[in-house]
């Protein structure tokens, strides 16, 4: 088994698109492990996209992320790093196969409703970063 980091992103909040993403999420077989609501600061999502700093798009992508309420969540499942990306599709919604998350429902490259770790290492951090010892015991 393996855990992964995702995000249901402001976007995807404001539309009230978290129930849908967390139907295809629990169809898959993932299981939840922990969740919260959360709204970040423009420095705490600074602190989460740090690997970004320094690219054209930091600031703006820093700004959007920080701009509304999201959902952090733990997710569970075998190989669940590389399933969640395959259930998220390509970063571009424009290149995201029929089926993903992001095909259906993101509106640009930015605002691309979810978010999943890309490695075992970044899942470790990620996860760290938003839940406590504690919040991982379900
Ligand atoms: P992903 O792992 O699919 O989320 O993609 P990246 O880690 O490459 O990028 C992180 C986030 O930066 C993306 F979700 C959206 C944003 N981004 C842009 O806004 N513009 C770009 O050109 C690339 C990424």
């Amino acid at each position: 088994m393996e855990r992964t980091f995702a995000i249901i992103k402001p976007d995807a909040c404001k539309r009230n698109l978290a129930g849908k993403i967390l139907a295809k999420i629990e169809e898959k077989g993932f299981r939840v492990i922990a969740m919260k609501k959360i709204a970040m600061t423009r420095k705490q999502a600074e602190g989460f996209y740090a690997v970004h700093r320094g690219k054209p798009f930091f600031d703006s992508l820093a700004d959007f992320m920080s701009s509304g309420p999201c959902i952090v969540m733990v997710l569970e499942k075998e190989n669940a790093i590389a399933a969640w990306r395959t259930l998220m599709g390509a970063t571009n919604p424009a290149n995201a196969d029929p089926g993903t998350i992001r095909k259906e429902f993101a509106q640009s490259v930015e605002a691309n409703s979810v978010h999943g770790s890309d490695a075992p290492e970044t899942a470790e951090y990620e996860i760290k970063y938003f839940f406590s010892a504690l919040e991982l015991t379900a």
